[in-house]
């Protein structure tokens, strides 16, 4: 107590004797701030700031612009166009005006200094009152940067523990992948060695097979042949092994427009140039155009039937004919799966129980070899994004990673905005529509981690690719406040975190209040 009363003696004592030095000796022009009253001297001259003229004291404040490139000898009047004048605001912030509103009519100062020569104008001082509001505003503002910092401090070190989980698990996965390499290794070794096994063992089916389609197909040359032979016999009527042009008028399938004579035109279209037909042309010429012409009519045959019959079942019964259909579908459907059976019957040879087994441990090896495969590049895949993830900067104390992953919406009168920080920025209309996207995360404009860039979005129409910044703001919430498009495909998004809460940094910035005398 008793030593902050000899503070407190102490104290006014030296504003005393500061008043009545400064009363006796200095005295002060308007508009100039204590701090600046040594480039006033009364003694002597006063020189212009930009060192261009230098003026007696009297002619400082005489409503006259000397300094006309600095306006510094008529700080209290409007005399020069870009001069200062200072106002005290004492109880508020004291601040500087351009001097040419000294004395406008308008109170510009709230102690209402700068309008000391008009009668006409009557200034309040609300010095007081809005200091006051703007302490409370500041006071706010700080308990919430304290708050904020506190929130802060544990995002740091949540984001310290979420990189280092992912370095754990970076180191995990950088095992897991050389024991996935090896194990698709061992896969794709073991997969060669029972593909070679079932090559070796399909080979002779193969051989096998092929045989069977030779004898197969020779079976088949024979026996068209045998037919053709038949036929050839059976025209050639005068049996002298050839078919001559008169034989040929019995052939019922050389009659092409069917009107029961077979031209000299309809000869030739078989003979060509020739007079008979040995059995050989017969074959290689005629003998497939005569099995066409068998099997056109055949069918047409049986589709005439088909459909008499058909009509004839349909004036019966209705009903009946239904169940028919019903019994022809079943038979149908028997006769398909029957064929299909025995069309894979055909295609595909028997294997023995040895053959078999090879083939199915062949596909269960590149069953295996596949999975090894895809599990490998899984593993890669996300080494790569942990280590997109990781290279990516989070802040001075990587305050800020606690946003990978999350995504924020916003909505505005027309679009609903959508930011996953370290990632996107996209926009949708709000009536539904596609999403565009704004650009993918680029940088940080500056070291201050107060402004992100988000660049390469969809390109405007005739214009640059959208990109989008995003200010950061101290708040105590997680969350979009405000977006705009300042300039065509060119957005801004406010967005509030805790994370940019840096208490030391706005006291460095703060503004000082303090009351001049
Ligand atoms: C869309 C939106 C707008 C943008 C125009 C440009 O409508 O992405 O933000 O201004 O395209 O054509």
């Amino acid at each position: 107590m008793l030593i902050m009363i000899s503070k407190l003696i102490t104290l006014f004592f030296l504003c005393f004797l500061l008043v009545l030095c400064y009363s006796d000796t200095i005295i002060r022009p308007r508009g100039v701030p204590l701090s600046m009253i040594s480039l006033y001297p009364t003694e002597g001259t006063f020189t212009c700031f930009d060192g261009s003229l230098s003026i007696p004291f009297d002619q400082i404040n005489d409503d006259y612009c000397d300094c006309e490139m600095d306006g510094s000898d008529e700080p209290g009047t409007s005399a020069c166009p870009n001069g200062s004048f200072y106002c005290n605001n004492v109880g508020h912030k004291s601040m500087f005006i351009p001097s040419s509103q000294v004395n406008d009519g308008i109170c510009d100062c709230c102690d209402g200094s700068d309008e000391y020569a008009r009668q006409d104008v009557v200034c309040g001082n609300n010095c007081l009152e809005l200091g006051q509001a703007a302490r409370e505003e500041e006071a706010r503002k700080i308990a919430m940067f304290k708050e904020g910092s506190k929130l802060r401090t544990e995002l740091c070190f949540k984001g310290k523990q979420i990189k280092r989980e992912k370095q754990l698990r970076l180191l995990e996965l950088v095992k897991e992948q050389t024991e996935a390499e090896n194990m698709k290794n061992e896969k794709e070794e073991l997969k060669l060695k029972v593909e070679k096994m079932e090559k070796e063992a399909l080979d002779v089916y193969k051989e096998f097979e092929d045989q069977k389609r030779k004898e197969k197909e020779e079976e088949e040359r024979i026996k068209n042949e045998e037919e053709a032979m038949k036929y050839f016999k059976q025209a050639d009527k005068n049996s002298d092994g050839v078919i001559d042009k008169n034989e040929i008028k019995m052939i019922d399938p050389f009659d092409q427009n069917q009107d029961n004579i077979i031209s000299e035109e309809e000869i030739k279209t078989v003979f060509g140039e020739e007079e008979k037909l040995s059995f050989e042309t017969f074959l290689s010429t005629s003998w497939e155009y005569i099995k066409q012409i068998f099997a056109a009519r055949e069918s047409l045959i049986n589709n005439t039937l088909m459909k008499l019959l058909t009509e004839e079942t349909y004036y019966d019964n209705e009903e009946e004919e239904e169940q028919d259909e019903d019994k022809d579908d079943a038979q149908q459907l028997e006769t398909e799966s029957e064929r299909d059976s025995n069309t894979e019957d055909d295609s595909k040879p028997k294997y023995d129980e040895e053959t078999k087994n090879i083939i199915e441990a062949a596909n269960s090896a590149r069953s295996e070899y596949d999975n090894a495969v895809r599990n490998l590049r899984d593993v890669q895949r996300e080494i790569k994004q942990i280590e997109e993830t990781l290279n990516k900067d989070y802040g001075k104390d990587d305050e800020f990673a606690y946003l990978v992953g999350e995504c924020y919406e916003y909505a505005n009168r027309e679009y609903i905005y959508k930011l996953c920080p370290f990632d996107q920025v996209s926009q949708r209309p709000k009536d539904g529509g596609i999403e565009t996207r704004l650009g993918t995360w680029g940088y940080w404009i500056n070291d201050k981690y107060e402004l992100m860039l988000f660049e390469n979005g969809q390109n405007c129409w005739n214009g640059p690719q959208r990109q989008t910044h995003v200010k950061l703001n101290c708040n105590l919430q997680t969350e979009i406040v405000a977006a705009s498009e300042p300039s065509r495909c060119e957005y801004l998004l406010e967005f509030n975190t805790p994370a940019a809460c840096s208490w030391k940094e706005s006291r460095d910035t703060g503004t000082d209040y303090h009351d001049e005398l």
